[in-house]
């Protein structure tokens, strides 16, 4: 059961690179937010017409981690030039989620894990804790997608260990691997493109499952 009834008006899929794994800091992120309507209209593999997007590269105060950098190709060479998650960051951040239709959902993939913690931290760093306005929600489409593979309408799969990677959820999908990785508004369109392949069904688990913000702040 939905914890509160509004249907979500605005989902905003939305993807981090970091500087690795350990206590991480944002490098770049992406934001592509679609109207609830517009998404229901989406068409199986067309990328939406109308869309609006926010990417930001981001200068860490820290050593990015080899790994982070060969996988993201961001390091902090070229990223000198870039500002850091400062107040202006936060503010277009902020400015970009103000002007969508409420509620809005921000989707990410593990991002209850991973995302969503991480910009709570960077927000937190800036501002302390803050108040998220009460109709900014958030999901984790990594959980939505394992719920939909084991509804009755999908092809039965139960005995097969799956594993929910984005990439491979894109490949059940699409049956190919994504043309980029790991470049944040890359991974924002795999994952559109992959909600959009069963609208209604994932924008009922989005209604069902979106969580306030700052829950994984609070929880
Ligand atoms: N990451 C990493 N090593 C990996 C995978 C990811 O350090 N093998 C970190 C750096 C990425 C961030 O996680 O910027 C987000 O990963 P993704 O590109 O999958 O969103
Ligand atoms: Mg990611
Ligand atoms: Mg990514």
């Amino acid at each position: 059961m939905s914890s509160h009834p509004q249907a979500i008006k605005s989902l905003v899929f939305f993807d981090l690179e970091t500087t690795g794994f350990k206590d991480p800091e944002i490098t770049e992120l992406s934001f592509c937010s679609i109207d609830r309507s517009q998404f229901l209209n989406c068409q199986r593999g067309e990328f939406p017409r109308i869309t609006n997007r926010l990417n930001l590269c981001i200068k860490p105060s820290k050593q990015i981690e080899p790994k982070a950098s060969e996988i993201t190709k961001l390091d902090n060479c070229n990223l000198d030039h870039q500002s850091p998650f400062d107040e202006d960051v936060g503010n277009i951040v902020l400015s970009f989620l103000n002007r969508l239709k409420k509620p809005v959902c921000l989707v990410a993939h593990n991002g209850f894990k991973f995302d969503f913690p991480i910009l709570l931290a960077e927000f937190s760093r800036l501002y302390g804790i803050m108040d998220f306005p009460s109709d900014i929600f958030s999901v984790d489409s990594l959980a939505i997608f394992r719920n939909l593979s084991q509804s009755p309408s999908s092809p039965n799969l139960k005995n097969i260990r799956l594993s929910f990677a984005l990439k491979n959820v894109y490949y059940r999908i699409y049956g190919r691997d994504p043309e980029e990785r790991h470049e944040a508004e890359a991974d924002v369109k795999v994952l559109l493109l992959s909600a959009i392949a069963t609208p209604e069904e994932f924008v009922d688990a989005v209604d069902r499952n979106a969580k306030p913000f700052d829950f994984v702040q609070k929880s």
